[in-house]
C-alpha cells in the first residue's frame, strides 16, 4: 500500500478545484469562473486498491486586497507544509507571470528543506482551449523560472485538461507512483473531511457566484447557521445594502433559483431556507473572518 498527501496550489482560476475533482472522481471542492474561489483547505481521497491519494486543495496565491485575502494566502501556503508532492497548477491559456512565480517560489522553499522534502510537480492546466506553441511556451517558461532560482533535476510537467481529463490519468499514475509505502489516512468509503453544514454553505456560495456578476462574488460569504435536517437554515452575507437585492433578484428570482439548484444536489426531502444579512464590511472584520471560519 502506498500513501501520502498531495498539496494542489496556483495562481487563483487555474483549474486547481476542477483538477482535484476529476482525479478524485467526485467533487469535493467548489468551482467557478470567477477567481477566490475556493476559502478553505479542502481534502480529497483518491482510493486505489493499492494506494491512497489526499490531495489538498487550496485558495488561489495571490495580491491580497482585504483581510479575507491575506487569510486565503496564508491557509495556501500553510497547506505547502507536511506534504508528499505539491503540485504547482499554471494555466495554458495565460502568460506564466508573476503571480505564478510567487507560488513557484513559495512552493520551492518547501522542496529545499532537505530529509523530508516533497516532489514538486508542474501542472498545465487547460491545454483543450491552448495551441501547442502556447503549452510548450508555458512549459519552458516554469523550466527557465525554476532553473534561475534552484537546479532542481526531480522536477516532472504535465500538460493537463481537468476539464475533459486529458492527460490525467497519466499524472495520477505518476502521483501514485512517487508516493511512499504507507498506510491509508481515511476508510474506503470517505472522499472528503469537509463537514455537511460547509458543503451546503459552498453548494449555495457555488450557485452564487453562477448567478451573479460583477464585483459580487467576493462580497458574498455563506454559512449554515441551523441544521435540523431536513430543515436547513442557510445565511448569505454580502457587504452593502445595494448588494442585497442583486442576490436575491427581480421578485426573488436568483435566491428562488440557487435553492432549487442546491436542493436538487441534497438528498430528498432537504428544506432550505435561504436568508440574505448585511455585514458591512466583513472581509476586513476579524472577528467576522473569524465567525466565518477562514
Ligand atoms: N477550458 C478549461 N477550463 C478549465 C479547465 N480546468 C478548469 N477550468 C475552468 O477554469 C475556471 C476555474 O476553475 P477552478 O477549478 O474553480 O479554479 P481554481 O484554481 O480552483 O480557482 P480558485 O479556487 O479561485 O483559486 C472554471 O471556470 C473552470 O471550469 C480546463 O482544463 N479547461
Ligand atoms: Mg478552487
Amino acid at each position: 500500500m502506498r500513501s501520502g498527501f498531495v498539496a494542489v496550489v496556483g495562481r487563483p482560476n487555474v483549474g486547481k478545484s476542477t483538477l482535484v475533482n476529476k482525479m478524485v472522481g467526485t467533487k469535493v471542492s467548489i468551482t467557478s469562473s470567477r477567481p477566490n474561489t475556493t476559502r478553505h483547505r479542502i481534502l480529497g481521497v483518491l482510493h486505489q486498491p493499492e494506494a491512497q491519494v489526499v490531495f489538498v486543495d487550496t485558495p488561489g496565491i495571490h495580491r491580497p486586497r482585504s483581510t479575507l485575502g491575506a487569510r486565503l494566502n496564508e491557509t495556501a501556503t500553510s497547506a505547502l507544509t507536511d506534504v508528499d508532492m505539491i503540485l504547482v497548477l499554471v494555466d495554458a491559456t495565460a502568460a506564466v507571470g508573476p503571480g505564478d512565480r510567487t507560488v513557484l517560489e513559495r512552493s520551492l522553499r518547501e522542496v529545499q528543506r532537505g530529509d523530508e522534502a516533497p516532489h514538486l510537480v508542474v501542472v498545465v492546466n487547460k491545454i483543450d482551449k491552448a495551441g501547442g506553441d502556447q503549452i510548450l511556451e508555458r512549459l519552458v517558461t516554469v523550466k527557465a523560472a525554476l532553473e534561475a532560482i534552484v537546479d532542481l533535476p526531480t522536477v516532472e510537467y504535465f500538460p493537463v485538461s481537468a476539464r475533459s481529463g486529458q492527460g490525467v490519468d497519466a499524472l495520477t499514475a505518476h502521483i501514485v507512483d512517487s508516493l511512499d509505502e504507507g498506510p491509508p489516512f481515511f476508510p474506503s468509503d470517505v472522499v472528503t473531511d469537509t463537514p455537511e453544514a460547509l458543503w451546503v454553505a459552498e453548494l449555495v456560495r457555488e450557485q452564487l457566484l453562477a448567478k451573479t456578476h460583477d464585483e459580487l462574488p467576493h462580497s458574498i460569504s455563506c454559512r449554515v447557521t441551523e441544521w435540523e435536517w431536513p430543515h436547513i437554515r442557510c445565511e448569505i452575507i454580502v457587504e452593502r445594502d445595494s448588494q442585497k437585492g442583486i442576490v436575491i433578484g427581480k421578485g426573488g428570482e436568483i435566491l428562488k433559483a440557487v435553492g432549487i439548484a442546491v436542493r436538487e444536489t441534497l438528498p430528498e426531502g432537504a428544506y432550505l431556507d435561504l436568508h440574505v444579512k448585511v455585514e458591512k464590511h466583513w472581509q476586513d472584520r476579524d472577528e467576522m473572518l473569524n465567525r466565518l471560519g477562514y
